[in-house]
């Protein structure tokens, strides 16, 4: 801890108080001019020229027009994968354009997929059950692309759940999720999901400290037994999963840890991540204590845990690990003297840490520090080597001393949050509290392609509003493509038609193709199922999805075709004792078969193929009060089962509108009681 940094987080905490008052000032200054109402002219037709001035559009707002608008049938040039917030699901969104197009059902039942129906389906959400309990929501944070030499590679996706400690697996071939697994060591994360550079490991951060596992222990005992925790789980690409008996945790000390990355190319082999609360505070207002948020932000400096992942893996490898909940754990002693684990000082209730392209730096955001600090890889290793530390936490961590491995700060403004880069040698970092984005240049080699002074802020510009993550085209990969950056903002105030006291949240496309001067704004995508944290943005050439599946009968879990899988012509209903099985087909315009009757009380399992092979020839499957509805896609072969308790009569019935026939396209259940 320096003096210099003392004496700034006095001087933030003052400017914060400032900073929110004027942006309260601004926008009640905003309520009486911009308003919530429609302009006057919604309809103008006649050349362009006439309908620009009968809308009143300015020429940055021709420029936006053209920048963004994708004709019909041509294709957008990025596709973005955003968290769907509370939902626990995916949203799929083109760029330019900002349209969407697709939510893909990840952690919670998602309808027009059929996703949480089928028994494959369900299999898959029971993944995510925590103690035998069905969840039903979920908090999404963060999306990561598979990653092959640091790049993505379009393969698949990840995603966690930070309330129930849950990670997600989603192919990209089919844009359906194929595992869900809950952490067992511990309640909540945060850091995750991050890749390493060939995805071998998916990154799970833990976030607010509880005893390890499932465990109970009396807030009085916190610092001996609660604790941090992260998670490595080992990826298995040509089995598209996660695999628990490969994977492990380390165990941290108490404090919270937040958000990580993996280190690249010069910095590969190691994770970083940050953390705050290293007060240990423990709440209890109501018993005189200081309230969370005072008590986690007394200190200047908290710790980016710095992780030397190789050895980790090392040490699991050799059996140095202890067993919580039936998973492996490295203890924080042998993490602590083995090297895999110190802690470098970062200021001030720390967020985002970000690493450079070429893995040469880490950009750290502290929510209570006006700079970026940023600090060199190459530094900080020599320093762990030379045994340069400032001491050691309660926990016998080493701490790195702050100035051996800094490279620099830059002052950017108030609350910055994330980073990241594009092909220039830029950095983006997002400003809570300036609701703004600031473009600054790097130093190093990365920092040369711009004609910027190094480690300088360049410009900023204000988003609409208070900006939490921002995404660049590819931008937390080796090689950032730049051109395009969206604003994640949580507020969109008055951006939009009211629509009640809830406000959709508001992703603004940024143009960042220019170097000095101001990045313009282009459009505005209220989303409507928040809160997205985290996006990313991957060129849509490097996406192979499948327009139908490969072949007819295909089972979406196993990815091979499904042993149940039925053709035209043997379709049948077999009963054995009190459990009737059904083999069908779906075509348009038809269910065979028609008709089936059970007795109340029977087991019922149904397999149903859509032997089509069409693109977008998918059918639906209604079964109503049995809670069952199904989406095939072409090619596709699902299996459902259930007990036949409701007795009457049932319209079994296609809900796609596939074919002029469509409405016939049903079928009698019988259930005789
Ligand atoms: Cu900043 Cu969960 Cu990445 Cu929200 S996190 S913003
Ligand atoms: Cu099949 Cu409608």
């Amino acid at each position: 801890m320096t003096r210099k940094n003392k004496r700034r987080s006095k001087a933030v905490l003052t400017l914060l108080a400032v900073a929110a008052a004027v942006t309260v000032l601004g926008w009640l200054a905003g309520c009486g001019t911009t308003g919530d109402q429609p302009a006057p002219t919604t309809v103008a037709s006649g050349d362009t020229d006439a309908v620009i001035a009968a809308r009143g559009l300015t020429p940055d707002d021709v420029y936006a027009a053209v920048k963004t608008y994708v004709p019909t049938g041509k294709k957008d040039e990025y596709v973005m994968f955003s968290s769907g917030g509370h939902s626990g699901q995916v949203l799929v969104i083109g760029v330019p354009s900002m349209r969407l197009l697709k939510v893909i059902g990840v952690f919670t039942p998602e309808p027009w997929q059929g996703w949480g129906y089928s028994n494959e389906t369900r299999e898959v959400l029971a993944g995510g059950n925590v103690g035998g309990k069905e969840i039903l929501w979920a908090d999404t944070h963060h999306p990561a692309l598979s990653e092959t030499g640091g790049d993505y590679d379009g393969q698949f996706l990840f995603i966690n759940d930070k309330a129930q400690a849950r990670v997600a697996v989603i192919d990209l071939r089919d844009f359906e999720t194929k595992q869900i697994l809950n952490n067992p060591v511990t309640t909540s994360d945060h850091g995750g999901t991050f890749v390493t550079p060939d995805t071998e490991w998916v990154i799970e951060g833990g976030q607010y400290a509880a005893p390890l596992g499932t465990a109970y222990a009396s807030i009085d005992q916190y610092a001996e037994k609660y604790r941090g925790m992260v998670t490595f789980w080992k990826f298995d690409r040509s089995a598209g999963r996660l695999m628990p008996d490969e994977s492990f945790a380390l165990e941290l000390p108490p404090y919270w840890q937040d958000l990580c990355d993996a280190g690249k190319l010069a910095s590969e082999g190691w994770i970083f991540c940050n953390s705050f609360n290293t007060e240990m505070a423990t709440g209890g207002i109501e018993d005189g204590n200081p309230p969370f948020e005072a008590g986690a932000s007394q200190r200047d400096m908290d710790y980016l845990h710095v992780i030397n992942l190789e050895k980790a893996v090392e040490l699991a490898g050799a059996g140095r690990t202890i067993e919580v909940e039936g998973f492996k754990v490295l203890p924080l002693d042998v993490a602590a003297s083995e090297g895999v684990l110190h802690f470098l000082p970062e200021p001030k209730s720390p967020h985002g840490v970000d690493v450079t392209p070429d893995g040469e730096y880490l950009v750290i955001s502290g929510k209570l520090d006006p700079h970026v600090t940023i600090f060199s890889f190459d530094k900080l290793k020599n320093a762990i080597e030379a045994g340069t530390f400032s001491g050691q936490d309660d926990y016998g961590v080493s701490i790195v001393d702050f100035d051996a491995a800094l490279e620099t700060q830059i002052e950017l403004g108030l609350g910055p949050l994330h980073t990241q880069f594009d092909d220039q040698g830029y950095a983006y970092t997002s400003l809570f509290l300036d609701t703004a984005v600031a473009r600054w240049s790097l130093g190093g080699d990365a920092g040369a392609k711009n004609p910027d002074p190094a480690w300088s802020l360049v410009q900023k510009t204000g988003v609409h509003y208070n900006i939490g993550h921002l995404v660049a085209a590819e931008g937390d990969t080796v090689s950032p493509d730049g051109g395009y950056l969206v604003a994640l903002n949580k507020w969109s105030v008055d951006r939009f038609l009211t629509v009640g006291p809830l406000h959709p949240q508001n992703f603004q496309l940024l143009d960042i193709t220019g170097t000095g001067e101001s990045m313009k704004l282009l459009y505005d995508m209220p989303i409507g199922i928040g809160e997205p944290h985290y996006v990313q943005m991957i060129n849509a050439d490097k996406l192979n999805a499948w327009e139908v599946y490969p072949e007819v009968g295909w089972n979406p879990l196993s990815q091979s075709k499904d042993p149940n899988a039925v053709a035209i012509g043997e379709e049948k209903v077999v009963r054995n004792g009190k459990n009737v099985e059904i083999w069908m087909t779906a075509v348009r315009s038809h269910f065979t078969p028609e008709r089936i009757e059970v007795e109340k009380g029977d087991h019922v399992v149904w397999h149903i193929t859509n032997v089509e092979q069409a693109k977008d020839a998918t059918h639906g499957f209604a079964l109503p009060n049995y809670d069952i509805n199904l989406s095939l896609e072409p090619g596709e072969s699902t299996t459902l089962e259930f007990e036949a308790d409701v007795g009457g009569v049932f319209t079994y019935y296609c809900s796609e509108f596939c074919s002029a026939l469509h409405l016939e396209m049903v079928g009698y259940f019988l259930v005789k009681s």
